[in-house]
C-alpha cells in the first residue's frame, strides 16, 4: 500500500493544528489560561511597564506570588519573565508588603494600606527615585497574592495599566465553598464527577488538583472551604480522617484557604461512645471540647463547624428537647478559645408537616435572635424553600438583626438543569442580594445584612454550595465555571454587576474578541431567565422530578411528606394555580416587613415573577401582557425554549472563535438543554391543562407526546443523589 496519502493527511492535520487560531483546550485551566495578549498596543504597554519584576520577601504564599507572576507574565507577554529580589531597570513591577519589602515601605502608602485591611491590596502606578513602579502592595502576603491575581486579570482582560489606582478589600469576611462531598467520594447534588478529595490516598498523596483548586479559589478571593457534606458523617472527626484533613489544610494554607468541617450532632454517640448527644449534658460538652482541642492540634488555623441539625432526618438538639441555640452555643463554646466559628444552618423543617414549609425557618429561628454566642452565624439559603430557579429573598434576612447571617447560595445547579444546562447564576445571586428587606427602612438590602454593615456585625460570610468535581473541566458544563467564578467575585464585592463579571470571565476563559464577548455575554445574561421560563415561570416552584430533581414532575403527590410533593406547592385546581401565602392563605407574607407585604399582597402590585409564589390566581385572570394566566403560562414556557434556540444559534456562529473541544461540548449540551426545555414545557402544560381545561393558544407549538408519556419517563441513576 502506498503510504504517501496517509503521511500527507497527517501533515495537513499537523499544520491545521499548528496554525489554527484556536488551540485545543479541555477547560482544565479555567479562567487562568494566560494566553498571549492579542491587542498589540496593550502588549507593547505591558512590555514597557513590566521591564522587570521584583518581589521582596519570602514565605510559601510569596513563593506562589512569584510563580504566578512568572507563569502569568510568561504567557501573557510571550517571553520568559524572571522574578527578582531587587532590580536596576527603570520600569518595574513591584509586589510586597510594607513589612516584608523595603522598596514597598519606601513608597509610603501607610494610610492607604491601613484602609484596605488584612486581605485587601493596592494596585498603583507610582514614580519614585526616577523609576516607574507598578505596585502590588498589601498588609499581608495573602493580600499580595490577591492583588497579584487582580493585576494579572487586568492583563488577561487587556486593560490599560498606565495609571493604576486600585484599592480593594473584601466586603464579606468569610467567603466559603461548601462541598457536599461524602467520604466515599460521591457528591450529593454534584454533577461533575466524584469528590476531589481522594481520602483513601490521603494523607500521603497530595494530588496536584488540590493545589490547582486552591489556586483557582485564591484567584477569586475564596478563603474557606467546608470539605464535607452537610448530611455529615462523624467519621471525619476521628483521628484517622483528621490526619487526612490536615494534609489538605497544609496544602491549602499558602493560598489562604481555611478548612472547615461539617459536624454531625450525634458524633459523641457514634464515635465517642456516649449515651447521649444532649447539648446540655456535661459529658457531651466535655467531649466536644476535647474533640475541638484535638482538631486544633492537627490544624492550628481550623475554621470551625458547619452544622445541619434537625432537618431532613439529621440529628440535632431538638432530639433532646433543646433549641437550635442550645446546640449551636455548645459547639461555639468549644470553638471560641481557638478562634473557631459555628455556621448553624437555618434550612430546617421538622417531622410535623407545617401549614407552609416556607414559614418554618423563620418560625424556628426568629425567636432565637439574640441568644446565640458571638462566634455563631446562622446560615440561611437565599430563599425560603430550596434553591429554586427563582425564589423571593428569605424572610430571615430581615428578621435577625442580632445574629450575623451567612448567605447560602447554591452554585451547583440542582434545580437548574444540573450538569448540562447553561444557566449563568450571577443575575440570580444579584437579585437576592439587591432585594430590599426594609428591616431598617428603605435601602436595607440583603447584601447589607450579609456583609454585616446594616446591623454592625464584624463577622460576615457568604457560602456557595460547590459545583466542582473530578471532571477534567471541573464543573461538567464549561459555563459552570462561570458560576464558581461569580460566587467568588460577588463574595468579595457584591456591588459588581452580572455583566461585568461575565465580561471578565469570558475574556479570560475564551477570548478578548469583541464579537465573541458581546454574543456570549448576551447568552449568559438571558440564560437564567430562560431556565425560569421553561421550568417554573411566574413564581411556580418545586415541581421537579422526584428525588433526582432533574426534569419536570408537577404531578408528584402522595409522598411521605406533603411538602415533598409538587401538588403541595403549585396547588393547581379547576379555579386556578399558585400558593396563597397572603392573609387568606398560609400568611407566610407576614414574615416580611410591612413595606414588602404591601407590595406583594395584592396580585395587581405583586411582581409577576413572584405571582404564583404568593397567590392562587384564576386561570382567566388577565396579567400585565393582557393575556390570561393560562395563556401567559403557555407563552412563558415557550419563550424559555425560544431562548435556548437563540443560544444554540449564537453559539453555532462562534465556531471559528472557540477551540473545537469546548465548542463541541457546549453545542452538545445546548442540544440537551433544548430537548429538556421542551420536555419541561410539554409535560407541565399538559399537566396544568388537565385543570385549566383550556387550549394552548393558536400559533404556539403543540406538545409532542401525551401527558401519560411524560409521566412514565423515569430517568435512572441521575448523578448527585
Ligand atoms: C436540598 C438537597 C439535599 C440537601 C438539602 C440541604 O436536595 O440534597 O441535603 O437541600 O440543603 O436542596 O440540606
Amino acid at each position: 500500500m502506498d503510504k504517501k496519502p496517509v503521511y500527507l493527511s497527517l501533515l495537513i492535520l499537523c499544520l491545521l493544528f499548528t496554525f489554527s487560531s484556536v488551540k485545543a483546550e479541555d477547560g482544565y485551566q479555567l479562567w487562568q489560561r494566560y494566553n498571549q495578549v492579542t491587542n498589540k498596543g496593550q502588549l507593547k504597554q505591558y512590555q514597557q511597564l513590566l521591564e522587570e519584576v521584583v518581589v521582596q520577601g519570602n514565605s510559601p504564599t510569596l513563593q506562589i506570588v512569584k510563580d504566578e507572576l512568572q507563569t502569568g507574565l510568561g504567557g501573557l507577554l510571550g517571553k520568559t519573565t524572571a522574578v527578582k529580589e531587587s532590580g536596576g531597570k527603570k520600569n518595574v513591577l513591584l509586589a510586597g508588603t510594607r513589612n516584608g519589602s523595603a522598596l514597598v515601605k519606601a513608597l509610603g502608602l501607610e494610610e492607604d494600606l491601613k484602609a484596605v485591611g488584612p486581605e485587601g491590596y493596592l494596585l498603583l502606578s507610582q514614580k519614585a527615585n526616577g523609576k516607574n513602579y507598578t505596585v502590588i502592595a498589601a498588609n499581608s502576603d495573602l493580600g499580595v497574592l490577591y492583588g497579584t491575581f487582580h493585576f494579572l486579570r487586568l492583563l488577561q482582560t487587556q486593560q490599560d495599566i498606565q495609571r493604576l489606582a486600585v484599592k480593594s478589600s473584601p466586603k464579606t469576611k468569610l467567603r466559603i465553598l461548601n462541598h457536599w462531598d461524602n467520604l466515599d467520594r460521591t457528591v450529593e447534588r454534584g454533577y461533575a464527577g466524584f469528590s476531589l478529595w481522594d481520602w483513601h490516598k490521603l494523607p500521603d498523596y497530595i494530588d496536584q488538583r488540590y493545589l490547582d483548586y486552591a489556586r483557582a479559589n485564591a484567584s477569586i478571593g475564596i478563603n474557606g472551604t467546608v470539605l464535607t457534606n452537610v448530611n455529615a458523617n462523624s467519621l471525619v472527626l476521628t483521628p484517622e480522617y483528621l490526619k487526612k484533613v490536615t494534609a489538605l489544610a497544609n496544602a491549602f494554607r499558602p493560598y489562604g484557604l481555611k478548612v472547615y468541617l461539617t459536624a454531625r450532632f450525634s458524633s459523641p454517640i457514634e464515635i465517642g461512645k456516649l449515651k447521649t448527644a444532649d447539648p446540655l449534658d456535661p459529658a457531651v460538652k466535655a467531649w466536644w471540647q476535647k474533640k475541638v482541642e484535638e482538631i486544633y492540634q492537627y490544624i492550628p488555623d481550623f475554621g470551625g463547624f458547619l452544622v445541619k441539625a434537625n432537618s431532613e432526618g439529621q440529628p440535632g438538639p431538638q432530639n433532646y428537647g433543646r433549641t437550635h441555640a442550645d446546640g449551636a452555643n455548645m459547639l461555639a463554646d468549644a470553638l471560641s478559645p481557638k478562634g473557631g466559628i459555628v455556621m448553624w444552618r437555618a434550612f430546617v423543617y421538622d417531622n410535623n408537616v407545617p401549614d407552609d414549609r416556607a414559614k418554618q425557618a423563620y418560625s424556628e429561628f426568629k425567636p432565637l435572635d439574640g441568644t446565640f454566642r458571638k462566634n455563631v452565624m446562622v446560615q440561611v439559603k437565599n430563599g425560603a424553600i430550596d434553591f429554586q430557579p427563582r425564589e423571593p429573598f428569605h424572610p430571615l434576612f430581615g428578621a435577625m438583626p442580632k445574629t450575623p447571617l451567612v448567605m447560602e447560595f447554591q452554585i451547583t445547579q440542582e434545580y437548574l438543569g444540573q450538569g448540562t444546562h447553561l444557566a449563568y447564576l450571577a443575575p440570580m445571586f444579584k437579585e437576592t442580594l439587591e432585594s430590599d428587606t426594609y428591616a431598617q427602612g428603605k435601602g436595607s438590602t440583603v447584601a447589607k445584612v450579609v456583609d454585616g454593615s446594616l446591623n454592625g456585625h464584624s463577622l460576615s460570610a457568604m457560602a456557595g454550595v460547590a459545583n466542582i468535581g473530578t471532571d477534567r473541566n471541573w464543573t461538567s458544563h464549561p459555563f459552570g465555571q462561570a458560576n464558581w467564578y461569580t460566587f467568588g467575585r460577588l463574595a468579595w464585592d457584591h456591588s459588581l454587576s452580572s455583566e461585568q463579571i461575565a465580561d471578565e470571565w469570558i475574556r479570560m476563559t475564551f477570548s478578548n474578541e469583541p464579537k465573541l464577548i458581546s454574543e456570549v455575554k448576551n447568552m449568559m445574561m438571558g440564560s437564567r431567565e430562560a431556565v425560569v421560563n421553561y421550568m417554573t415561570p411566574l413564581g411556580l416552584h418545586h415541581i421537579m422530578g422526584w428525588s433526582h430533581h432533574y426534569g419536570p414532575g408537577p404531578w408528584i403527590k402522595d409522598k411521605p411528606r406533603a411538602d415533598w410533593t409538587s401538588v403541595y406547592f403549585h396547588r393547581a385546581d379547576e379555579k386556578g394555580l399558585g400558593f396563597n401565602r397572603t392573609k387568606t392563605g398560609s400568611n407566610a407574607l407576614a414574615q416580611y416587613a410591612p413595606e414588602v407585604q404591601a407590595q406583594w399582597q395584592d396580585p395587581a402590585t405583586c411582581p409577576e415573577k413572584y405571582l404564583l409564589w404568593f397567590h392562587h390566581v384564576a386561570w382567566d385572570q388577565k396579567l400585565a401582557s393582557g393575556r390570561t394566566l393560562w395563556d401567559e403560562l403557555c407563552y412563558k414556557y415557550t419563550a424559555g425554549i425560544d431562548s435556548v434556540k437563540a443560544m444554540q444559534q449564537t453559539w453555532a456562529g462562534l465556531a471559528s472563535q472557540v477551540d473545537p473541544e469546548r465548542h463541541k461540548q457546549v453545542s452538545t449540551f445546548l442540544k440537551i438543554q433544548h430537548d429538556d426545555a421542551k420536555w419541561w414545557r410539554d409535560a407541565c402544560l399538559l399537566y396544568f391543562q388537565t385543570f385549566s381545561k383550556k387550549p394552548i393558544p393558536a400559533g404556539l407549538e403543540k406538545p409532542e407526546h401525551t401527558l401519560e408519556y411524560y409521566q412514565k419517563l423515569d430517568p435512572k441513576f441521575v448523578p448527585g443523589i
